[in-house]
């Protein structure tokens, strides 16, 4: 059963009790967050590296982010919640904007004095990153400079293979 992660008076976490309220899936809420004081813990770090709350676990998925959290759920459930054709869905921008502006923040705050995601050397988390992170970094919104990823982003984008997987140079091995 989805486990919602959150004190009951938070703004956030109401969000997702409204919604799971409405499509009628069955959840158990557990009180986290202020008065509690159980989000300053290691163990929910891992879980929500802002430490905030709405956290979401369905199984072996951790969720944060209350409107990540919204479109996973809406996706599972009931996707037209979320908007049916992208203009209708564009009607979010300010909420994805700010969404993506949190996790941009988490993996800026992450590389931080690191070259790589993991393991002291390129892996495949740098690899799965990569093409995503440059397009995040492009989009025309505000926010801040993240210099620690865009360090890591540079030296991604400085590698060959890299610049042949976006477009910028051509591949010796593709036979096509
Ligand atoms: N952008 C985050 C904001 C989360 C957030 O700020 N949550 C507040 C409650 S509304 C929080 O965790 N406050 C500290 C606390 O309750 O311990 C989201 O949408 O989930």
């Amino acid at each position: 059963m989805i486990r919602v992660l959150g004190r009951q008076t938070s703004g956030n976490v109401q969000k997702v009790l409204f919604l799971l309220e409405e499509i009628g899936v069955k959840y158990a809420r557990e009180d986290y967050g202020r008065q509690f004081i159980n989000t300053n813990t290691d163990a929910y770090r891992k879980l929500n590296p802002n430490m905030k709350v709405p956290t979401v676990v369905d199984g072996d998925l951790v969720i944060w982010e209350s409107h990540t959290i919204l479109r996973y759920l809406a996706a599972l459930h009931q996707p037209a919640l979320a908007g049916a054709t992208p203009a209708e869905r564009g009607a979010d921008f300010g909420a994805q904007s700010a969404d993506l502006v949190a996790q941009l923040k988490i993996l800026d705050g992450h590389i931080g004095g690191k070259s790589w995601f993991a393991l002291d050397r390129l892996t495949l988390a740098d690899i799965a990153l990569g093409p995503i992170v440059a397009r995040c970094l492009d989009f025309p919104i505000e926010r801040p400079p993240f210099a620690d990823l865009t360090r890591w982003m540079t030296g991604i984008q400085s590698r060959p293979a890299f610049a042949v997987a976006t477009g910028a140079k051509p591949s010796a091995l593709n036979a096509a």
